[in-house]
């Protein structure tokens, strides 16, 4: 079943478009531990607002992009913006973020005001938004912001290049599962016809995407495997990486997200959880469901949210304290549904 909304040109709010147009230095932001669709969107966003009246910059602190993703930081020239940038904006861009302590502003400006007076315009499909812009545009449920991107673009007549459209292609294409989840709508996949004929490099980026990895994301995977778990009548699978296992691979907080489709890929599983010590001492849960199993109450027990199938949450605790802590709660949740 497909329970996407299906988004089209007129849903875009003029006021999120006026709003953008009246700046002339935005800085476009988007979450923590980017996925493709958050640098697809800003990047993206960033690319098609550029112009003789306009000075686009992006946030992306140094560190802050994983070894995979990393390309596609490379596939556009686009200023970043420096800290010196975030007091000279005229306003805010804040993309694929679902409250603002989540925004990808690095270790300085992080606990600061960085937005003060100015105006933030908040575009998302997350469902726990909490609307935290001056002006939102969420659509939650939808396949990605990515998507809402493009149909932001052509509302606002703005031209779509084809590195643009390479990286809206990512973010709808890496955030639907390669349009195998349910969230895959009518109109993600007109958004993907369109931006495909604007010159999105589909057999490149499925090549950095989803068939290649380097040797230090391989050496992870090992730790990942040999980790899991599987408990509640094989219903639930979870995994985990310690601090020392994920640098001796190589790998840093920056590299773990997609490792959770181990545990999750088993046959039969509904809840499936990925536990990381990128940071010691502070421990994420990447939560994910299948079926009719949901997920963002729980990741909400422990101050985390996303969307229903998909969410995660920081715990400040060591590795297998939250795993002690978390797993009965897990179980508890699971057994609602059965
Ligand atoms: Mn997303």
């Amino acid at each position: 079943m497909n329970n996407a909304p299906n988004v089209t040109i007129q849903d875009v709010p003029a006021e999120v478009i006026q709003a953008i147009t009246a700046m002339r230095r935005p800085i476009m932001i988007s979450h923590v531990v980017p996925d493709a669709d958050a640098l697809g969107s800003m990047i993206s966003m960033a690319i098609a607002w550029q112009d003789e009246q306009r000075q686009t910059k992006v946030s992306i602190p140094e560190g802050s992009i994983s070894q995979r993703l990393q390309f596609l930081v490379d596939l556009a020239d686009v200023p970043v913006a420096s800290i010196e940038d975030f007091a000279q904006a005229d306003g805010f861009v804040v993309i694929d973020t679902a409250k603002k302590p989540r925004c990808n502003v690095g270790p300085n400006l992080k606990d600061m005001d960085w937005s003060a007076d100015r105006k933030i315009v908040n575009i998302d499909h997350h469902a726990t938004s909490t609307q935290f812009g001056d002006i939102n545009w969420v659509v939650g449920g939808a396949s990605s912001t990515c998507e809402l991107v493009y149909y932001l673009l052509r509302a606002a007549d703005r031209s779509i290049n084809a590195a643009c459209a390479s990286l809206i292609y990512s973010g709808i294409q890496t955030d639907t599962i390669g349009y195998s989840l349910s969230t895959t709508s009518a109109s993600a996949l007109r958004a993907t016809a369109d931006v495909v004929e604007l010159g999105a490099d589909v057999g490149q980026i499925g090549e950095r995407l989803s068939r290649s990895q380097t040797q230090s994301e391989f050496d992870l995977l090992r730790v990942i495997y040999d980790n899991t778990k599987v408990l509640a009548d094989g219903r639930l699978a979870y995994s985990y990486a310690g601090y020392d296992d994920i640098t001796n691979a190589g790998c840093t907080a920056a590299d773990i997200d997609d490792q959770i489709n181990v545990p999750r890929s088993l046959d039969g599983v509904e809840l499936a959880m990925l536990f990381t010590e990128g940071r010691r001492g502070k421990t994420r849960i990447n939560f994910r469901s299948s079926g009719h199993v949901t997920i963002s109450e729980l990741a909400a027990q422990f101050k985390g949210g996303g969307h229903t199938q998909a969410a995660g949450a920081i715990l400040d605790s060591n590795i297998i304290d939250a795993i002690e802590v978390v797993i009965p709660k897990a179980i508890e949740h699971l057994n609602t549904f059965s």
